[in-house]
């Protein structure tokens, strides 16, 4: 495989990857999606994805889905969502009753079960996003991924576990270390744990962002992701306010 990175061809490309803020119509998860939007906007990135668990269950209120999509309407710039385990595309999914998409044309809502790719022509961007449809140990979420076009930067989003070999079969949307070294991409945004951890395996940078809001002992934060010609994914933890405060 040649190293198309080092050609020069491709854009600068930034992007924010959250994950898990699990809306439930409590103040914490609403401020949680509202600091990411505002750290969208400030560092002015090029787009935003959020890795599944938008919400936390299918009864969230009207008042709180509205103020979701008025926070993603003022993002004003390609956001790519996936379904998680809280809010997968099952019967009883909130996606059947909310249209991320009326929020408007630059929310891309990933639904096929199968995944999709989404091509960004103007930032050189084809981003593979698969999220949940059932989420059991049957369900592997890398399944299906093929590798995008050497053009273009490639990103994977995907929501699972990461587990051992031996445990992959016991666990719900497992991943595995060895799935991710064979990914070929140059970033792979990952939800579902709720810190932040770097979980890059082999050639692929693969990162859990955490929630924005849930603090563990590592504080909330969202990942700062740039696409650097010649040198690939460089990330930077984007520490959130405290949540004291
Ligand atoms: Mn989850």
């Amino acid at each position: 495989m040649t190293d198309r990175r080092g050609t020069g061809s491709l854009p600068l490309v930034r992007f924010i990857h959250t994950s898990d803020i699990h809306i439930d119509g409590h103040a914490p998860s609403a401020r949680g999606l509202h600091d990411v939007v505002e750290t969208a906007i400030s560092q002015e990135v090029d787009l935003v994805i959020i890795a599944g668990d938008l919400f936390d269950h299918a009864r969230v209120g009207t008042d709180a889905i509205d103020q979701t999509r008025e926070e993603l309407a003022r993002l004003g710039r390609p956001v790519v969502i996936i379904p998680g385990n809280h809010d997968s595309v099952g019967e009883y999914s909130i996606h059947r009753r909310v249209d991320l998409r009326t929020a408007g044309d630059h929310v891309f809502f990933v639904s096929s079960p199968q995944g999709e790719e989404l091509v960004f022509e103007h930032l050189r961007l084809a981003v593979w996003a698969r999220g949940i449809e059932n989420h059991d140990p049957s369900f592997r979420p890398l399944e299906g991924y093929r590798c995008a076009d050497s053009d273009f930067w490639r990103v994977v989003v995907t929501h699972g576990h990461l587990v051992s070999d031996w445990e992959s079969s016991l666990r719900s949307s497992p991943i595995t270390a060895a799935e991710l070294g064979r990914l070929c991409c140059d970033y792979v945004a990952l939800g579902h744990w709720h810190g932040f951890l770097d979980v890059s395996e082999g050639a692929t940078p693969a990162y859990y962002s955490g929630s924005p809001w849930e603090t563990g002992p590592l504080g909330a934060s969202v990942n700062l992701v740039t696409l650097e010609p010649g040198s690939g994914a460089r990330v930077e933890r984007v520490m959130l306010r405290d949540p004291a405060s």
